[in-house]
Formats: C-alpha cells, sequence, structure tokens
C-alpha cells in the first residue's frame, strides 16, 4: 500500500488567504494579498509548489493594477487549395481578456472567438477554387495570425522572388538612391529588412527582375510605414509600386502609399496581391520607388516580398 502525503503548496495558502479575505471583509484587502505574494514570485501566472523563482510585483490581476501579455502559437499556417481546419493556442494571465476576428473572408472562426486568460482559436479555410494562391491573416489577441493557401494551378505555387525576406544581403536586388538593409529592431520576419527613404530630400528604387507566369501572378508584400511628418498632413513623401520593362520603362504602377500611410514601427501590414496575370510571358522590374522631401522624413520598411 502506498502513502500519498498531503502537500498543500504555497499557492494553496496564497489562495486560502484571498478566500478568507472574501469572506470575511468582502475582498477589501485582496489587491494587497495578491501584491504580497506576487513579491515572492507566487502571482497570477505562477504555478507549482513554491515561489523560489522571484518576480517582479507586477504578476497581478489586472483590476489590481497587473498587465496582460498575450502570444499565441503557432503565428501562420499553409493549406493547399481544398482548404482545412486549424488551431491557434493564446497564453495570457489569469483576467487577460482577448478577441479573434478575421480579417479575410476565407477564414472562418469556428470556436474560441473570445476567452479569458489561456483557450484555443478553431479555425476552417474554405477551398480555393482561383489558380493562384492567396494570403490571409486573423487577429488573434491584438497579435497577427497569418494563412497561405496555394490556388488550383497545379498544385500551388512557389515564390518567384529570391531572397524574399532580405536575410542573405541585397542581391539579386538591386538597389539605387537611398535604399538600404537593415538587420535592425523591425524586421517583419528573420533579422532583416530593407528601408527605403528614411533621410530628408532622398529618392531610392529597389526592384527584381522576374519573368510573369501564367497564373500564379500575384504580387503581396509586408510592408511598415513610419513618418515624422505629423499625423493628418498632406502627402510629402510617397511610395510607389511599379512594374517596369527590363530597360526600366513605366509599365505599371499597382498602387501608392504615402506619409498618411505611416503606422507604429515594426507593425507590418500584408500588402496586396496586386494581380500581374496581364504581364504573363514577360520579363519585368517589380520596383519599390519612394521619395522624401526636404523635411520630416519617413522610412518606407518592406519585407517578405512574394510573386506567386
Ligand atoms: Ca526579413
Ligand atoms: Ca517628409
Amino acid at each position: 500500500m502506498k502513502f500519498t502525503p498531503n502537500r498543500p503548496s504555497f499557492l494553496n495558502a496564497r489562495d486560502g488567504i484571498l478566500s478568507a479575505d472574501q469572506n470575511l471583509n468582502a475582498g477589501a484587502n485582496r489587491c494587497a494579498i495578491w501584491t504580497v505574494f506576487a513579491r515572492h514570485g507566487m502571482g497570477v501566472s505562477a504555478v507549482g509548489n513554491d515561489g523560489t523563482t522571484h518576480t517582479a510585483a507586477t504578476d497581478l490581476p489586472t483590476d489590481c493594477g497587473g498587465t496582460c501579455t498575450f502570444s499565441i502559437n503557432p503565428t501562420s499556417a499553409s493549406y493547399a487549395a481544398a482548404g482545412g481546419t486549424g488551431s491557434v493556442t493564446v497564453t495570457a494571465g489569469a483576467g487577460c481578456d482577448w478577441t479573434a476576428v478575421s480579417n479575410s473572408s476565407f477564414i472562418s472562426i469556428t470556436s474560441g472567438s473570445s476567452g479569458s486568460g489561456n483557450g484555443t482559436v478553431s479555425y476552417s479555410v474554405s477551398n480555393n477554387t482561383g489558380t493562384s494562391s492567396r494570403n490571409g491573416t486573423m487577429t488573434i489577441a491584438g497579435l497577427s495570425f497569418t494563412v497561405t493557401q496555394a490556388g488550383t494551378g497545379g498544385g500551388g505555387c512557389t515564390n518567384l522572388i529570391s531572397n524574399p525576406g532580405f536575410e542573405t544581403g541585397l542581391p539579386p536586388w538591386v538597389t539605387s538612391g537611398q535604399v538600404s538593409r537593415s538587420t535592425g529592431a523591425y524586421p517583419h520576419s528573420g533579422v532583416a529588412y530593407a528601408i527605403i527613404n528614411g533621410v530628408n530630400s532622398s529618392s531610392g528604387t529597389l526592384y527584381q527582375t522576374v519573368t510573369i507566369p501564367s497564373g500564379c501572378a500575384n504580387l503581396s508584400f509586408w510592408l511598415n510605414i513610419t513618418s515624422s511628418e505629423a499625423t493628418g498632413a498632406a502627402v510629402y513623401d510617397r511610395l510607389f509600386i511599379e512594374v517596369r520593362s527590363t530597360a526600366g520603362t513605366l509599365l505599371a504602377t499597382l498602387a501608392t502609399f504615402s506619409n498618411q500611410n505611416e503606422g507604429t514601427a515594426g507593425v507590418y501590414v500584408l500588402t496586396g496581391p496586386y494581380n500581374l496575370n496581364s504581364f504573363a510571358g514577360q520579363t519585368v522590374r517589380i520596383q519599390f520607388r519612394g521619395t522624401n522631401d526636404i523635411t520630416l522624413p519617413t522610412s518606407f520598411r518592406v519585407d517578405d516580398v512574394s510573386v506567386q
């Protein structure tokens, strides 16, 4: 016969004291009790049987001044054209509320559209009957979850852009003027990204030459714009998304962005897709071209460029 000791933990003691305070004082000392325990590593996120790891006294319920941090796992998923289902685990402190929202018509949240503390978001991806792949996102607990789905064009498209995330240097990207590769604080993925402009009275171009296939011809990329121009200011600094011939002749301007599209540093926006089917069979430059005026610079950060 085995003997199982009765071994209440320090966390049991914490919860007992909170319970007693709730019963005797209607929880009047609740936050003070949490604060004392949090100083000894036994705040809301503590697990296990003791408080050997001391953490700052900020591991508190939100109504006692604690802050919520969220993480999701995984952060992306890929599907064949036939679609499928998946789930994302949300990790959050107790009492930390969150929501999940689909930003794309082909992604449906089937359960877990909101929660408090740890939870799971389940979703389904509908069939992609187009020949080209498509990208979509969900926003979960304020974080971006990315879905990539292949089209029916021969079992999926592969990215025709080489070094799409600038991870191996700049080549085969070709640059002129004020364009740099950075391994600073704001990659979309990996460690590197491109910065166009960010310097007064500058212009810069960044392009790569691609032969556009029939089908699987959508340009998309991640863009993050920050600016010293005031919010609501007129358009002073611009970024043009262009298709040019191999000789540099402008064939199409797919989109234009400016200082008015500025966001938070490091918070990228999935941009596109822009359909390139009209260039099928042609070898063209996919070009980003930025201009900054004489004052208050704007930086156009680009990462993870895709033609597929
Ligand atoms: Ca990158
Ligand atoms: Ca400016």
